[in-house]
C-alpha cells in the first residue's frame, strides 16, 4: 500500500488533497516540524532522498518531489479526470500549469520567503545594507517573475473555471497550495479578482476539506 509521509504545514498537503480527491486507500504518517529550526524531523530526513516532504513509500519504492509523487499516484489510479489525456484539448494548459507550479512559482516564492527571513534575522548593525541588497534582488528578479505567472493565471481564469479548462485537475492541486501561500502572504491583490474567485472554488472542494481535516493543523508555512 502507498504511504504518505506528511510534514505539518508543508507542501505535502497537496498529496493528501490528491489522495482524498481520488478516494484512494493509503497509509498516512504525520511528522511534526522541529520546534526550533522548523525543519523536518530526523526520521523524515532519514527517509527522504532529499530530506524534504512530501515523501511517498510504496513497498521498496521511496519517492520525493511533489509533482513526481502526483504523477506516480495518478499512474497507479489509472485513467481519470484529474490528468487530461494526450488527445484532450486541456492537455497543453494542464502541462503548463502543472509544471509552472513548481518550476516557475513555488521555487521563487520559497526564495522570496527565505530572503525576507534572512533580512529579518540579520544583525541589527548591518541590517540596512542587507535589506537594501536583498530588496534589490526582490525587485529586480523575484517580483517580476511572480507577477508574470500571476498575470497569466488571471488572464486564463477569465475564460475558464480551473487552470487547465472547465474541470478540476491535478494542475489545480499542484498550484493550489502555492496559491494559498501567496494569498496568505498578501501577494494576491485586488488586481486578481478571477484568481481570488478561483481560490474560493478550490477552498469549497470536498477533497480539500477532507485533506485539511486529516492533517488537522494546517496553517501554512511557519515564518
Ligand atoms: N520541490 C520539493 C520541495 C520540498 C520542500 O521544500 N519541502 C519542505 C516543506 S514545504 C520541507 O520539507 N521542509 C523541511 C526541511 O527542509 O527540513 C517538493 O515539491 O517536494
Amino acid at each position: 500500500m502507498i504511504i504518505l509521509h506528511h510534514l505539518e504545514n508543508s507542501q505535502s498537503i497537496r498529496i493528501l488533497w490528491l489522495l482524498e480527491e481520488l478516494g484512494m486507500d493509503y497509509g498516512f504518517k504525520m511528522y511534526d516540524r522541529d520546534k526550533k529550526t522548523m525543519l523536518a524531523p530526523d526520521d523524515l530526513k532519514a527517509l527522504s532522498p532529499l530530506g524534504t516532504a512530501p515523501v511517498l513509500t510504496d513497498g521498496d519504492i521511496v519517492l520525493a518531489e511533489s509533482n513526481a509523487i502526483i504523477d506516480y499516484i495518478l499512474d497507479k489510479a489509472g485513467p481519470n479526470a484529474l490528468r487530461p489525456a494526450t488527445s484532450d484539448a486541456d492537455r497543453a494548459p494542464y502541462l503548463f500549469w502543472f509544471h509552472a507550479a513548481q518550476g516557475s512559482y513555488q521555487s521563487i516564492l520559497t526564495m522570496s520567503f527565505v530572503l525576507s527571513n534572512t533580512t529579518a534575522k540579520t544583525p541589527f548593525l548591518i541590517r540596512p545594507l542587507i535589506s537594501k541588497v536583498l530588496g534589490m534582488t526582490q525587485n529586480l528578479f523575484i517580483k517580476p517573475r511572480l507577477k508574470a505567472v500571476m498575470d497569466k493565471m488571471e488572464a486564463d481564469l477569465s475564460s475558464r473555471d480551473f487552470l487547465a479548462g472547465d474541470r478540476f485537475t491535478a494542475a489545480d492541486i499542484a498550484f493550489g497550495y502555492t496559491l494559498f501561500m501567496a494569498d496568505m502572504r498578501g501577494d494576491l491583490s485586488a488586481a486578481y479578482p478571477n484568481t481570488k474567485a478561483y481560490l474560493q472554488r478550490m477552498n469549497a472542494r470536498e477533497g480539500w476539506k477532507k485533506a485539511l481535516a486529516k492533517d488537522g493543523k494546517f496553517q501554512g508555512i511557519p515564518s
